[in-house]
C-alpha cells in the first residue's frame, strides 16, 4: 500500500450450525456498524446469485444431485469467484461481514463418509483470511427449540451433530482468530458481544496486512 493508502476494512466471519443465529446477527451487526459510521457490507456463502451459486442452490434444494467431491469444489469455487471483489472492497476500507465461509465448507463435507478434514480444507487454502471468526455455539437441543428443520439437504439432526464435531476440530487451529459466542443468550446480548469483538477487530486489522487462510 502506498503513502496515501487509507485503512483497510476487516474481514469478519460468522459461523455456526444451522439456527445458531448467524443471519440474524450478521444483519444486526451490519446495521450497528453502519450507524457507527463504518463502511460495511454483508456477504453470504453460498452466494446463490452466481452461475456456480445456482448449481449449489439446486443441489441444496434437492432439485439436482451432484457427486460429493464436485459439490465441495463448487462451494470453494463460489468463494474464489468473489475474491477479487472482496479484496478490492477491503482495500478501499470497507469491512465485510460474512455469513459462513470456508469453515462451513470443510465442516459440512468432512461430515460425509469418506472425507477427511485435511482434504476438505485444501481447495480453500490461500483465501483471504478472516481477521475474526465468531462461532455461534448452540447445542442441538437448543437449536431444536428454534423450530423444525426445513426441507434442504443437510438439515438433519445426526448430520448436524457430526458437523459440530468437525467445527470443534477446526476451532483447535490457533492460526485462525476464533471467538466462541454463547448463542443461547438473547438476540440483544449476543449482538452486544459480537459488536464489541467486531469493533476491536476493525481497529487492529486496519494496521495489519490481509492474511492467507490455512497457509
Ligand atoms: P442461522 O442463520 O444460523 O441458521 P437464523 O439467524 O436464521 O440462524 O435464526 C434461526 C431462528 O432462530 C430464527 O427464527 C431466529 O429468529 C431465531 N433466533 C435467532 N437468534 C436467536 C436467539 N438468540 N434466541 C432465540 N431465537 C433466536
Ligand atoms: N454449506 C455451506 C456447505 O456445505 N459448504 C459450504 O462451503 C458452505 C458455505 O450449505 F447447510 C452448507 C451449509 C448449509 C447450506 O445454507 C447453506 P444457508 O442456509 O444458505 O446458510
Amino acid at each position: 500500500s502506498g503513502v496515501m493508502a487509507g485503512k483497510r476494512g476487516a474481514l469478519i466471519v460468522l459461523e455456526g450450525v444451522d439456527k445458531a443465529g448467524k443471519t440474524t446477527q450478521c444483519n444486526k451487526l451490519v446495521q450497528a456498524l453502519q450507524q457507527s459510521g463504518q463502511s460495511v457490507e454483508m456477504m453470504r456463502f453460498p452466494d446463490r446469485t452466481t452461475i456456480i451459486g445456482q448449481l449449489i442452490s439446486a443441489y441444496l434444494e434437492k432439485k439436482s444431485d451432484l457427486e460429493d467431491h464436485v459439490v465441495h469444489l463448487l462451494f470453494s469455487a463460489n468463494r474464489w469467484e468473489m475474491v477479487p471483489s472482496m479484496k478490492k472492497k477491503l482495500e478501499q476500507g470497507t469491512t465485510l461481514v460474512v455469513d459462513r465461509y470456508a469453515f462451513s465448507g470443510a465442516a459440512f463435507t468432512s461430515a460425509k463418509p469418506g472425507f477427511c478434514l485435511d482434504w476438505c480444507k485444501k481447495p480453500d487454502v490461500g483465501l483471504p483470511k478472516p481477521d475474526l471468526v465468531m462461532f455461534l455455539q448452540l447445542s442441538p437441543a437448543q437449536a431444536a427449540l428454534r423450530g423444525q428443520f426445513g426441507e434442504e439437504r443437510y438439515e438433519i439432526d445426526d448430520f448436524q451433530r457430526t458437523v459440530q464435531q468437525k467445527f470443534d476440530q477446526l476451532m483447535k487451529d490457533p492460526s485462525v482468530n476464533w471467538q466462541e459466542i454463547d448463542a443461547s443468550q438473547s438476540i440483544e446480548d449476543v449482538h452486544r458481544e459480537i459488536t464489541t469483538h467486531s469493533l476491536n477487530t476493525i481497529n487492529t486489522a486496519q494496521n495489519l496486512p490481509l492474511g492467507e487462510l490455512w497457509k
